[in-house]
């Protein structure tokens, strides 16, 4: 049985991941969940894995960043594999808070490979694994006038946003443990993910509360902005094969090949919630506003075989129903400081 050390994994994608993994018993895997339990972490989206898989599945509350902690957990569960979910995740938060972002995605990370490197014996490096989980916004902009072009594993790295050149940042200090160690190390850099569970301050989450409650839609700029979506179960087994598969070293794009503009993506949110579209409201830009993200996985389904299985439009209604079916859920995960963030961005455009 393989032992798994998921770091964030009481987030969105961490928790669908965790979900995901334990309802496959051939995956044959005992998950150790850390995580800090920040604003975005919620125990609640695992409630019931303790009870339903008392031997395969604990949960422990702890910073990345906190040395001790990590290590006692090496310790304890002896763990083969690390998949760092764990993040700040959100850009908007990064522009007017970046040191958080550099904290826990740079120093974190820094601290999970110092720590997994002193525990694992180097002969042991064969069958070890550390997935350093990353994102396609760490290679910057694409001009929307291109549609031939994509993100490939080889576009040079230019982040633009506090959070993305954080993310860059601890990508380029994994493939460096690689680099300089031989450490088995993989990167992946995954599209937007959509799905349950998502915290509702990123948009799909955001635009269906707002809607179901009869408030307005905010869309930054002209709402001309592409992003490249992918159902979150199709990002878990790519998770899945990159991790038992993935060449040691590489780096593997993840994306649906599903490019909208955000406008688009609106509109079809309200037509599915059935709410009239004079709730959009353009407001002011994100500084820095990345134009258009689509990623080229052509490496990962032609070496490891991987291909997204999820239809977008049934997904995306099957996302709305969920948020509809979870109202309590979506009303409890909001705290007051989430309500603060949301007044800087959208009715102090920006301001402190
Ligand atoms: P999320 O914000 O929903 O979850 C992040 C989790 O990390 C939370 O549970 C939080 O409590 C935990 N966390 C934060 N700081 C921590 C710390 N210092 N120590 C321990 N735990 C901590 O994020 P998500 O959307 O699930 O994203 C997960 C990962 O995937 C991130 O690394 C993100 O960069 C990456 N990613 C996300 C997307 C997306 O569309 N959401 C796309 C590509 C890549
Ligand atoms: O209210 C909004 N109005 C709006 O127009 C919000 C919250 C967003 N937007 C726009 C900004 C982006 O162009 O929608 C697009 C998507 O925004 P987010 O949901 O904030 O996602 P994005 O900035 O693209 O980043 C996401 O994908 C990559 C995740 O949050 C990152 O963690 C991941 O790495």
């Amino acid at each position: 049985m393989h032992t798994i050390l998921v770091t964030g994994g009481a987030g969105f994608i961490g928790s669908n991941f965790v979900r995901w993994a334990l309802g496959r018993p051939e995956a044959n895997c005992k998950l150790v969940v850390l995580d800090k339990l920040t604003y975005a972490g919620n125990l609640e989206n695992l409630a019931g894995l303790e009870e339903t898989y008392p031997d395969h599945y604990f949960f422990v509350r702890g910073d990345i960043c906190d040395g001790d902690t990590v290590a006692e957990l090496f310790e304890k569960h002896a763990p083969n594999a690390v998949l760092n979910f764990a993040a700040e995740s959100h850009v908007d938060r990064s522009i007017l808070d970046p040191m958080e972002f550099v904290r826990t995605n740079v120093l974190g990370t820094a601290t999970l490979l110092a720590a997994a490197r002193r525990h694992w014996p180097e002969e042991s490096w064969d069958r070890a694994r550390f997935l350093q989980i990353s994102t396609d916004e760490v290679y910057g902009s694409l001009p929307e006038d291109r549609p031939d072009i994509k993100f490939t594993e080889d576009t040079p790295l230019a982040p633009h946003s506090p959070y993305s050149a954080s993310k860059a940042s601890a990508d380029l200090l994994t493939q460096a443990y690689h680099d300089t160690y031989g450490f088995p190390t993989l990167i992946t850099r995954c599209s937007n993910n959509y799905g349950p569970y998502q915290f509702p301050e990123k948009l799909i989450p955001l635009v269906i509360r707002n809607a179901m409650n009869d408030e307005s839609v905010p869309v930054y700029g002209d709402g001309k902005n592409v992003r490249d979506w992918l159902y979150v179960s199709d990002h878990c087994t790519a998770l899945w094969d990159v991790l038992s598969t993935g060449e040691p070293g590489s780096v593997y794009n993840i994306g649906g090949d599903r490019e909208l503009r955000n406008i688009d993506l609106i509109r079809m949110l309200l037509d599915i919630l059935d709410k009239p579209h004079s709730l959009i409201e353009f407001v002011n830009d994100r500084p820095g506003h990345d134009r258009r993200y689509a990623i080229d996985a052509g490496k990962l389904k032609s070496e490891l075989g991987w291909e997204p299985s999820s239809d977008f439009r049934e997904k995306l209604a099957e996302t709305v129903n969920w948020y509809r079916e979870h109202t309590e859920w979506l009303e409890r995960v909001i705290s007051g400081e989430y309500l603060a963030t949301y007044d800087r961005i959208y009715r102090r455009g920006w301001k402190e």
